[in-house]
């Protein structure tokens, strides 16, 4: 595999697990693996996920609604990906691509399944009537940098992430490859920010929702471990504009919710009330 002089076959087949973390999840199948139904609580909106960055999108904007006063109420249920919960029957009727996060809402006379963090981020939205501009070119180019992100991102966590942090050995190839077009997008990121106090002008939008997760968390050393090899300080706009949304209220319980790494205070595995925050952490229920 590392080895320099391999020659890919005519047709590739799946053999032995690749190796590095993951590889144990990681199928070139789709569908489910076996029967499981989804849970479902007392709330309009159902939310299936886990507290990585495309998850935390939706968590922060769940909470960011609720905070500003809309019934925007939400059960969410941890799913287990490292436990292939991805891959139930009841998750995959919901989202057939397998990742998380994954919505159903229950608001209308039928449940209507959402997925694609972007999607989800849309449609709350637009529901809500908060955090994106109704028209115009304020709404063109909330769009812009939420789509940016959907195309970006997968370069930082699937290309630079991988090979730097999770692939079973360090090979240069890859991570000069993507450690490069992670350094221009933080440089994109940069050059907007100095000229704004938010990605796509004077507003809080479902574009910040969606960036902060990444390349926020990125330059506040939370991915990776990365933050010194990038050398996030240099982008010193991206910096600041981190450190203004990691400071919100709602950003903070978003991150929290389906947690089931790190610090123990932090980590809230399903939230269903607004009290879960106080009493159902992992630092009071234990376990
Ligand atoms: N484009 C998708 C990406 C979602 C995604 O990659 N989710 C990951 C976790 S961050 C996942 O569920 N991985 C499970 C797997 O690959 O089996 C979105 O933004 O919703």
């Amino acid at each position: 595999m590392s080895d320099s002089t391999y020659t890919p076959p005519d047709v590739w087949t799946w053999e032995a697990p690749s190796g590095g973390q993951f590889a144990a999840i990681n199928r070139p199948i789709s569908g489910a693996t076996h029967d499981k139904d989804l849970p479902r609580g007392q709330h309009p909106f159902q939310l299936y996920s886990l507290a990585t960055p495309n998850g935390v999108k939706v968590t922060v904007m769940f909470e960011e609604l609720l905070a500003a006063g809309h019934a925007a109420e939400y059960d969410a249920w941890l799913i287990n990906i490292s436990e292939g919960d991805q891959f139930g029957s009841g998750f995959v009727a919901v989202n057939p691509n397998s990742k998380i996060p994954a919505l159903l809402d229950h608001t209308g006379d039928t449940p209507l399944r959402v997925f694609e963090s972007a999607s989800i981020l849309m449609h709350l939205a637009e529901k809500f009537g908060a955090f994106l501009p109704k028209s115009g070119p304020a709404r063109t180019e909330t769009l812009n940098w939420l789509f940016w992100q959907m195309g970006s991102a997968p370069y930082l966590g699937g290309g630079f992430g991988h090979f730097y942090a999770y692939a079973p050995e360090k090979w240069q190839y890859p991570i000069d490859r993507f450690a490069m077009e992670a350094k221009r997008q933080l440089d994109v990121l940069d050059r907007q920010l100095a000229e704004r106090p938010y990605i796509a002008g004077d507003e809080y939008t479902i574009a910040d929702m969606a960036i902060w997760p990444w390349y926020g968390q990125l330059c506040l050393g939370r991915l990776y471990n990365a933050a010194t090899f990038l050398d996030v300080a240099s982008y010193k706009h991206v910096m600041a504009w981190a450190e203004k949304i990691d400071a919100r209220p709602a950003v903070k319980r978003g991150r929290m919710v389906n947690r089931s790494f790190g610090e123990p205070e932090m980590q809230l595995h399903e939230r269903h009330s607004a009290s879960d925050f106080e009493t159902r952490t992992q630092d009071k229920i234990g376990g």
